[in-house]
């Protein structure tokens, strides 16, 4: 625990805070105040908030360094903050209080907030996690920042036209970005390509020499974290590549002042825009440049911080902490090697020792597609010094599993870190659990999949270093401040606990059968649910009854997320209707919102598919207006938080073994939707909370799938052949009925579904997800019941906070402790 020596001088009251805000008018954005737009008070207000996040920073600072704190350091590629004004507002407790200053000066704040561009630094659910992460650390007042690339282009923006996406281009700085503080005084400089020369020292030293490098120069922007209650402000430290000075010498020498100019404009691509996850950017140079560049420009930092309070690299880990966010950072392995054995001549065993005290790794991802490799030719042109470490860890590394397990070949095959295969690739992912302490997945079942179908090996090894830390999502962004009806129902009947303790909303699992209570959740519900309405029927030009259920699938377009067995189900039901005569339960709105990456054929030809079905049944009056279909293109963090808190089901359908764990999964329940879903990731952590009841169980478990697919024993065809259903669905696929101006355009879906040994096993789930969606329509037309389960929901959610998260890594793998300011 630290006291607090500094005083903060910018008050948050009211006459203070509108005092800075003209000031900023004036001397920061010169103008005059009576001519101030909205804009620009949006602008001002953001600098009077970053002046209050900066003192507090700096407080932090000095907190963490007066006690010599360990820290965590966060290496992620990506990081997907949303909106920063209105978060930082809502953590430093101003929110309401600014919204009424605005609103007595003329101004509408929500519409200010609106035009705040999200900064998209990350792809989904990994980057997502981080920021999350980033919060909770600081409202838990833990020493922990996040480290990244201020890329100037973030994921694409989304656009649809004639149903099909289309990519735009997303330059979120366009309007700045008020909150961040560039900290050039601090840049660093990273050396790529070149060779290294192997000399001799007199003594007989094998000294290795890195030569003839280019060199880029990583500028830190930092944007500040400010936990609830304002009291901790750390900072997610965001590195820019710009070109180093070297490069002005030699236009200099050179005096082809173009070509030399060119360079400088080409080293300053490394952070210029974010890969959108496909497999098919392995292999990419520009992309191993990232890696490596997040990693060098972390550790100098990092090194640079612990040398001006301590000499000693031999206690580095006791200080230090260092968070791999899946294998992009891998390399941070190679690169403290590198710094302890050839900076700084410690020995290779402690070297090695101190590298894996320092490092942990979590894993994403199952999907063998997405385990990253890279080339060794690539690697020995860009890192040539690193390529060499490499093969020393390798070599140092299968000596000790020979001896283990004497020549046992395959099994040293299979752990080496190189794969000898036709081309030789270094494999990202042994690296980093050799390289580690910890190898953590995302959610129970996850992790047992990380150690029996990724690791094995490894596990057996060392089965102490594999753990499980189950996902969270932040409450502050995901409840306090994305659901303000809900919001503050929860605070009227439980207190305000829950904000920083989300188990306390335990207390409203009483009011699940309260009349007034329940018809307040449903206000609440329906306000939201009116935004969302409204907002579909301005951009999209399509008219959804708030009465109807919501059903929402929002996540990145894949296969394994099974969007496809959601829009059979939607075409089962249309069926029924027009050919059967044979009404739903109930009104339905399917909403789908996400992204399919650039390079993913079946991904994006399933956004087609989804606006072409659409586009039938909303407009064939048969249907009476009881089924409606829409698309919200151009999913991001502020599109979830309009679409999340209106949802009433929940889409969580990955194939069992696929989803690592899903945290929109988590958002949709906090906010009171009940989820439909397999036994996949985190949904069965969530139903073992919430209770089976309040959660609507289908699908094959991970055990049967994985069964079924190592026998090569599914064949669809058979299931095509038995079931009027699936028969009827996949015909009206293949005889254009939703395609008659393109006839044969989804062919390859039904013929794909119907192949021996189909991936995701859609109809293997198909009858089974039809039923269940059965008793979700009779049930939802039973409003106690329905709203008995969505509260239950919502107050049993409390395990998948982040703090929960945070709290656990802090004792489980980083060993930080919490440092409050106490005053
Ligand atoms: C997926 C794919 C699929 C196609 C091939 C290339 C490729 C590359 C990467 C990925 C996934 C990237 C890792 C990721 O975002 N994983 C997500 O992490 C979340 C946070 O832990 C977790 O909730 C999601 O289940 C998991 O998919």
């Amino acid at each position: 625990m630290a006291k607090c020596k500094s005083v903060l001088k910018k008050k948050n009251d009211r006459e203070s805070l509108n005092a800075d805000i003209c000031d900023h008018v004036v001397f920061s954005l010169s103008k005059d105040i009576e001519n101030a737009t909205e804009r620009d008070m949006g602008r001002a207000l953001a600098l009077s908030l970053r002046d209050r996040l900066v003192e507090r920073m700096l407080e932090t600072r000095d907190r963490y360094r007066e006690t010599k704190a360990k820290r965590m350091y966060y290496f992620s590629i990506e990081y997907l903050l949303g909106r920063c004004l209105g978060n930082s507002l809502c953590n430093m407790e101003m929110l309401s209080e600014c919204e009424d200053m605005f609103k007595d000066l003329g101004f509408d704040l929500d519409e200010v907030r609106e035009s705040e561009r999200d900064p998209a630094l990350g792809n989904g659910g990994l980057g997502r996690l981080a920021a999350c992460f980033l919060d909770s650390l600081a409202t838990l007042d833990m020493p922990g920042c996040g480290y990244g690339i201020h890329y100037e282009y973030g994921l694409f923006r989304q656009s649809i036209q004639d149903g099909y996406q289309k990519e735009l281009a997303d330059y979120w700085m366009a309007d700045g970005m008020p909150l961040e503080i560039i900290r050039p005084d601090q840049a660093v400089l990273i050396p790529l390509y070149g060779r290294v020369e192997n000399s001799i020292l007199p003594n007989g030293e094998y000294l290795p020499m890195w030569l003839d490098w280019e060199d880029i120069v990583g500028v830190p922007y930092d944007i500040p974290i400010v936990g609830y209650g304002g009291k901790t402000v750390n900072y997610l430290r965001l590195f820019a590549a710009r070109a180093s000075q070297n490069f002005d010498m030699e236009i200099f020498n050179s005096g082809d002042y173009i070509r030399a100019v060119q360079r400088k404009i080409e080293s300053e691509m490394v952070s210029k825009v974010l890969y959108p996850s496909e497999s098919v950017s392995f292999g990419k140079e520009l992309r191993l440049v990232q890696e490596y560049f997040l990693v060098a420009c972390g550790l100098r930092d990092i090194t640079r911080r612990f040398s001006a309070q301590n000499k000693n690299f031999e206690e580095f880990s006791d200080y230090v902490a260092i968070q791999l966010n899946d294998t992009h950072p891998a390399l941070t392995v190679v690169e403290l090697m590198r710094f302890l054995v050839d900076e700084k001549r410690i020995e290779w065993g402690r070297a090695w020792k101190i590298t894996q005290a320092t490092c942990a790794y979590t894993n994403h991802t199952l999907l063998p597609e997405a385990l990253e490799c890279w080339s060794v030719d690539l690697l020995e042109k860009v890192l040539p010094r690193h390529l060499q470490l490499i093969y020393e860890i390798n070599s140092r590394f299968l000596d000790g599993i020979k001896k283990k397990y004497s020549e046992d070949i395959e099994k040293i095959r299979r752990m080496s870190l190189i794969e000898e295969g036709g081309k030789k690739e270094v494999r990202m992912a042994n690296l980093a659990v050799i390289g580690s302490h910890s190898v953590n997945g995302v959610s129970e079942l996850h992790s047992e999949l990380v150690k029996r179908r990724l690791f094995p090996d490894f596990y057996e090894m060392n089965p102490e270093k594999f753990n499980n830390k189950t996902n969270g999502v932040t409450p502050r962004r995901w409840l306090l401040k994305s659901n303000r009806p809900l919001a503050k129902l929860l605070t009227d009947c439980a207190g305000d606990k829950w904000i920083t303790d989300l188990s306390e909303l335990k207390k409203i699992e009483k009011y699940a059968t309260d009349s007034e209570f329940r018809d307040k959740f449903v206000a609440a519900k329906r306000e939201n649910k009116i935004i969302l309405s409204n907002f579909i029927r301005s951009t999209l030009d399509i008219d959804v009854s708030p009465d109807s259920l919501f059903d929402i699938h929002a996540k990145r377009i894949h296969e394994y997320k099974r969007q496809l067995l959601n829009v059979l189900h939607i075409i089962h039901m249309y069926l029924e209707m027009v050919d059967h005569g044979r009404e739903p339960l109930c009104a339905r709105t399917f909403i789908f919102a996400g992204k399919a990456a650039p390079g993913y054929w079946e991904a994006k030809q399933i956004i087609k598919l989804i606006h072409s079905v659409g586009g039938v049944i909303n407009k064939d009056k048969r249907v009476k207006g009881l089924i409606k279909v829409a698309f919200t293109p151009d999913y991001r963090v502020s599109l979830a938080e309009k679409i999340i808190p209106a949802c009433d089901l929940s889409e969580q359908i990955s194939t069992a073994g696929t989803e690592a764990s899903g945290t929109g999964n988590m958002k949709f329940a906090i906010n009171g939707a009940l989820t439909i879903g397999t036994l996949d990731g985190a949904n069965i952590e969530m139903r073992e909370e919430v209770g089976e009841d309040n959660f609507y169980l289908f699908g094959l478990r991970q055990d049967e799938v994985e069964n079924l697919l190592t026998t090569r024993s599914y064949h669809p065809r058979e299931i095509y052949e038995s079931s009027a259903e699936v028969r009827e669905v996949l015909d009206a696929l293949y005889s254009n009925r939703f395609s008659p101006k393109d006839p044969g355009l989804f062919n390859w879906i039904v013929d794909k579904l119907l192949a021996d040994n189909e991936q995701y096993l859609h109809l293997a789930d198909f009858a089974e997800y039809i039923e269940v969606q059965k008793t979700v329509g009779l049930e939802y037309s039973d409003p106690v019941l329905w709203n008995k389960k969505a509260i239950l929901n919502t107050a049993r959610m409390g395990k998948f906070s982040t703090d929960r998260t945070m709290r656990e890594y802090a004792e489980d793998i980083w060993n930080i402790k919490a440092l409050k300011n106490l005053e």
